[in-house]
C-alpha cells in the first residue's frame, strides 16, 4: 500500500499542472485586440526614407474625404455599407517614403506593389499602378475618420478605404504596416 501511494504521488508530481481555464459564466466574449492613437504604423520595404508614423502624423498631412459603398459578409449576413471616410491618400504616404524606382527600367513603378498588414496578421496588396494618379488613380485612403467620428473601436485607429472595391476585403482595419516592394520575378 505504501509502495502504491508513493508511486502514485511521484506520478502526480511529474504530471504538468493544468489550471482551470473555464471562463466565469458571466464573462462577455473577449473583443479582438485593436490599434490605438499611439500604435506605430511602419512604412518600409524597398524605400529610401522608411518611417514609423502614428495617428497624429497622419492628421497633420493633407486629407480628403470620400463616400464609399461596399459589401461585407455573405449569404444571409451580406451587408451593404455606405460611409464617408477621411484620411490621407495611400499614394502620397508611400511616395513620401521614396520607393527605390529604377529610372532606367521602362515604366518601373507599375512593377511595384504595397503590402498592407494588420494587427491580426490580415494582409492585402495593391499594385502601384492601381494607386498611381497616372494609372488606376483609385484614391485608396489611409483613413482615420468615419462619418465625422474616429473609426469604430473594432476598426482600430487607422484603416484602408478602397473606393471602387465592391467587397470590403481590402478595407484593412487595425493597420500596422505598409511595405513597398518590386515584383522581381
Ligand atoms: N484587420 C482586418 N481587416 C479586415 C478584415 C480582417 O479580418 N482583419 N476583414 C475584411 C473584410 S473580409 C471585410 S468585408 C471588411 C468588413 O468591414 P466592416 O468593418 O465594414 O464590417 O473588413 C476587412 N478588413
Ligand atoms: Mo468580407
Amino acid at each position: 500500500m505504501k509502495r502504491i501511494s508513493f508511486a502514485l504521488s511521484a506520478l502526480l508530481m511529474a504530471a504538468p499542472v493544468v489550471q482551470a481555464q473555464t471562463a466565469p459564466a458571466t464573462a462577455a466574449t473577449t473583443a479582438a485586440p485593436t490599434t490605438t492613437a499611439s500604435t506605430p504604423i511602419l512604412i518600409g520595404g524597398l524605400v529610401n526614407a522608411p518611417r514609423s508614423i502614428t495617428l497624429a502624423d497622419l492628421k497633420a498631412m493633407p486629407s480628403r474625404e470620400v463616400k464609399v459603398t461596399y459589401t461585407s459578409g455573405s449569404g444571409a449576413s451580406l451587408k451593404t455599407n455606405t460611409h464617408t471616410f477621411k484620411g490621407v491618400l495611400l499614394f502620397d504616404l508611400l511616395s513620401a517614403a521614396k520607393p527605390r524606382f529604377n529610372a532606367a527600367a521602362k515604366n518601373d513603378p507599375i512593377r511595384w506593389f504595397v503590402r498592407a498588414s494588420a494587427l491580426d496578421n490580415y494582409v492585402a496588396v495593391f499594385g502601384w499602378g492601381e494607386l498611381d494618379p497616372e494609372f488606376g488613380n483609385k484614391g485608396v485612403l489611409v483613413a482615420y475618420e468615419q462619418d465625422g467620428q474616429p473609426l469604430p473601436e473594432k476598426s482600430g485607429a487607422v484603416q484602408l478605404v478602397v473606393p471602387g472595391d465592391g467587397k470590403g476585403g481590402r478595407y484593412v482595419s487595425n493597420l500596422i504596416s505598409l511595405q513597398v516592394f518590386r515584383a522581381d520575378y
